[in-house]
C-alpha cells in the first residue's frame, strides 16, 4: 500500500503543487499525511504558525492544520489558502457532532472565491458505525455543488492502513495533469 501511494506521489510530484490538509482535531490528518510520506525522504519545516505544519514531499508542499474555529480559519485564509491547488478536507466519519462543525468549514470553502479542487476524505471507514460517503455527501449537500466552478470529490478511506487513499490521489493527479 505504501509503495503504491509513493508511486502515485512521484508522478504527482513532477510539478510544484500546493496542498492544504484541513479538518477538525482527531479527524485523522496526521495519520493520512504519514501514509503519504511512507518510504519517502521528507523535508519538514518548523511550524509556520502555532497550528500549521508544513511538509515538502518532492515538489508538493503540504500545509496541514487543525481548524479550531471559524476565526482561526479566516485569519489564516490569505496566507495559506491563496494559490492552493488542492484542499484535502479530512472528516472523521464516525463523529456526527464533528460533521456538524465540518459543515461550517465546508460552507466557507464553497463561498470563498477559491480556485482550488477539494478532495474530501471520509476517514475511519473501517469503523462499524462510520457514515457512508453517500450519507456524508447528503449531509454536506454536495450534489448541489455540481455546477460550481471549483471541483470536489469525496472518497471513503482508512488512514490507519492507507486503504483507498490511492483512489483519492488518483483523482488529484487527474486534475493536476489537466490543469
Ligand atoms: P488529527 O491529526 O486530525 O488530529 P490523527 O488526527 O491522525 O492524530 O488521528 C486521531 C486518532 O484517530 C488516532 O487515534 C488515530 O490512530 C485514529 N485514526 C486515524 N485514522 C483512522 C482510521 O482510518 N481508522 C481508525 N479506526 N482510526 C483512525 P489515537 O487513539 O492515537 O488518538
Amino acid at each position: 500500500m505504501g509503495q503504491l501511494i509513493s508511486k502515485l506521489m512521484s508522478i504527482f510530484g513532477k510539478q510544484e503543487h500546493k496542498v492544504i490538509i484541513v479538518g477538525l482535531d482527531n479527524a485523522g490528518k496526521t495519520s493520512l499525511l504519514y501514509q503519504f510520506l511512507t518510504n519517502e525522504v521528507v523535508h519538514t519545516c518548523p511550524t509556520v504558525r502555532s497550528n500549521v505544519e508544513k511538509t515538502v514531499l518532492q515538489k508538493t508542499h503540504f500545509f496541514m492544520w487543525d481548524i479550531g474555529g471559524e476565526e482561526a480559519l479566516r485569519s489564516a485564509w490569505n496566507t495559506y489558502y491563496s494559490n492552493a491547488e488542492f484542499i484535502i478536507l479530512v472528516i472523521d466519519s464516525t463523529d456526527r457532532d464533528q460533521l456538524l462543525a465540518t459543515v461550517e468549514l465546508y460552507k466557507m470553502l464553497a463561498h470563498e472565491a477559491l480556485d482550488a479542487s477539494v478532495l474530501i476524505f471520509a476517514n475511519k471507514q473501517d469503523m462499524k458505525d462510520s457514515m457512508t460517503t453517500m450519507e456524508i455527501s447528503q449531509f454536506l449537500t454536495l450534489s448541489a455543488m455540481k455546477d460550481h466552478p471549483w471541483h470536489w470529490h469525496i472518497q471513503g478511506c482508512c488512514a490507519l492502513t492507507g486503504e483507498r487513499l490511492p483512489a483519492g490521489l488518483q483523482w488529484m493527479q487527474s486534475w493536476a495533469t489537466v490543469n
